[in-house]
């Protein structure tokens, strides 16, 4: 499946704004097929084992903190080229940097609280996936 997948998670903001809905909307839209979906909640161990690999960072706790806060949607999208098509429909990290018409400009509120996550690799898309769907083998 590698190329095909990528994974994603609407965060607490995005979720708290009620905007699940026009967020799937515009996933489907751009050709992202939805392959398993979950609405959940991290606990602050969990989100701090999801983004382990910003450990060292200066925003790491606050970013816990944030990710521990509301409910999410954890989704395990198909597509040709997912990765690279997702992280361009989603935009940058920082809203006031995202390209109009992406996911971010549209509903994110700040850098941290930027309404969507989206895997930087297939590796990546694979463990993330991992982290909230067992049996990937099945897709
Ligand atoms: P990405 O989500 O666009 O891949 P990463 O650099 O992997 O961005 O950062 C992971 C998440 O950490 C971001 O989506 C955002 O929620 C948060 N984040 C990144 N940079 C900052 C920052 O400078 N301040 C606060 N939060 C940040
Ligand atoms: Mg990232």
């Amino acid at each position: 499946m590698a190329g095909k997948v990528t994974f994603t998670m609407i965060k607490p903001d995005a979720v708290e704004s009620n905007n699940i809905g026009a967020i799937l909307q515009k996933i489907n839209e751009a050709g992202f097929r939805i392959l398993a979906m979950k609405y959940t909640k991290l606990n602050s161990e969990s989100a701090g084992q999801f983004y382990a690999v910003h450990k060292e960072r200066p925003f790491y706790g606050d970013l816990v903190k944030y990710m521990s806060s509301g409910p999410i949607v954890a989704a395990i999208l198909e597509k040709d080229n997912a990765v690279a098509d997702f992280r361009d429909l989603i935009g940058a990290t920082d809203p006031a940097k995202a390209a109009p018409g992406t996911i971010r400009a549209l509903f994110a509120k700040s850098i941290e609280a930027n309404a969507v996550h989206g895997s930087d690799s297939d590796e990546n898309a694979l463990i993330e996936g991992s982290f909230f769907f067992s049996q990937l083998e099945r897709f």
